[in-house]
């Protein structure tokens, strides 16, 4: 079994790639990005792996349905509501679905199970807590949601702190520490290290079984050169007084990872992480088609039959 510790558009690539390469894998998401809108219980990260995994996601968007429309939205914006976050035609349904269940009182792990199973996928996702948790974005215009720093302010604000509100309260399914235990090879996704990764490896439980089977982690790095690959990382990494390089990567994951990708554009800082205990894979890790995210998970299942 593999799993693979996933948030963002960055992760899905790789959700997909490793998902055509091997049967058995199970993706846990990040879900301190879930927000409530217009009533509605909003799971982007959840979400962005189970439209990429059934084939429906818009790619180029990287979230929400392909060839969705936004009629809703404008209604909503007619009525003078919230327009800022725009929720696609087709992908309402999903919404409404997941928000009548949670009335239901059916747990988060329960309602991704079943939309799951509604939409035939094979690779099982969980949520990395039942309960609602959030990132928290610092700014000189006060604190805010993760989406209303990323989406309504386009990551525009300097950003002072990012915190993860009710990370305490945090109840990870007992599939996650199952799934953990039972891998033989856990990925950290090239997702963002602080909005996507951190709020599911910073859950103290899911951390504590992280750091006993650190020989077992493979983080892939989300940065190439300074540069990360998509979205605002490195700003976010830069906020919390960590390097925007492999090397950063390297030293943030050290404790629950002792292995790293890196693209093999960067083997100046090959040295650097060895010399820290942290093994040094270096391939292409650019993903830009389906082939290359098969080419990256192929890699990434030889690394393990090689340990
Ligand atoms: N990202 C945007 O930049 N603008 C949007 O209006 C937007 C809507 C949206 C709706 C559903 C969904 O699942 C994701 C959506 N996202 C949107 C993406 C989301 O903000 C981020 O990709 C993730 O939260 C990053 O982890």
């Amino acid at each position: 079994m593999i799993t693979l510790i996933a948030g963002g558009t960055g992760s899905v690539k790789l959700a997909r790639g490793l998902s055509k390469v091997t049967e058995d894998l199970m993706v846990i998401s990040n879900v301190a990005d879930n927000i409530w809108l217009h009533g509605l219980y909003i799971c982007p990260d959840i979400d962005t792996v189970t439209y990429g995994l059934s084939g429906l996601l818009d790619k180029n968007r990287g979230w929400g349905v392909m060839n969705d429309s936004f009629v809703f939205m404008e209604q909503m914006r007619r009525f003078g509501k919230d327009y800022w976050f725009k929720l696609g035609d087709k992908d309402l349904a999903l919404h409404i679905v997941r928000t009548q269940f949670i009335k239901e009182g059916k747990s988060l792990s329960w309602i991704t199970e079943w939309i799951r199973k509604s939409l035939s996928i094979s690779t099982v996702i969980l949520p990395a807590s039942d309960k609602h948790f959030e990132t928290r974005i610092e700014t000189s215009m006060g604190e805010m949601h993760i989406q209303e720093y990323w989406v309504k302010h386009h990551a525009e604000l300097d950003i002072l702190n990012i915190r993860y509100e009710g990370i305490e309260h945090a109840n990870p399914s007992a599939k996650i520490f199952d799934a953990i235990r039972n891998s033989e090879m856990i990925i950290i996704a090239p997702g963002n290290p602080i909005s996507s990764i951190a709020p599911v490896t910073s859950i103290p439980s899911i951390r504590k079984e992280l750091e006993l089977r650190k020989e077992k982690v493979i983080a892939v790095s989300p940065i190439v050169g300074n540069q990360a690959l998509s979205g605002p990382a490195s700003k976010y990494l830069r906020a919390m007084s960590i390097e925007s390089s492999p090397a950063g990567i390297a030293s943030f994951y050290s404790n629950i990872a002792a292995n790293l990708v890196i693209s093999e554009s960067d083997k100046e800082y090959e040295n650097k992480i060895q010399s820290s205990g942290v093994q040094v894979y270096k391939t292409n890790i650019i993903m830009e088609d389906d082939q290359d995210e098969i080419r990256l998970s192929k890699h990434l299942l030889k690394i393990l039959n090689k340990c």
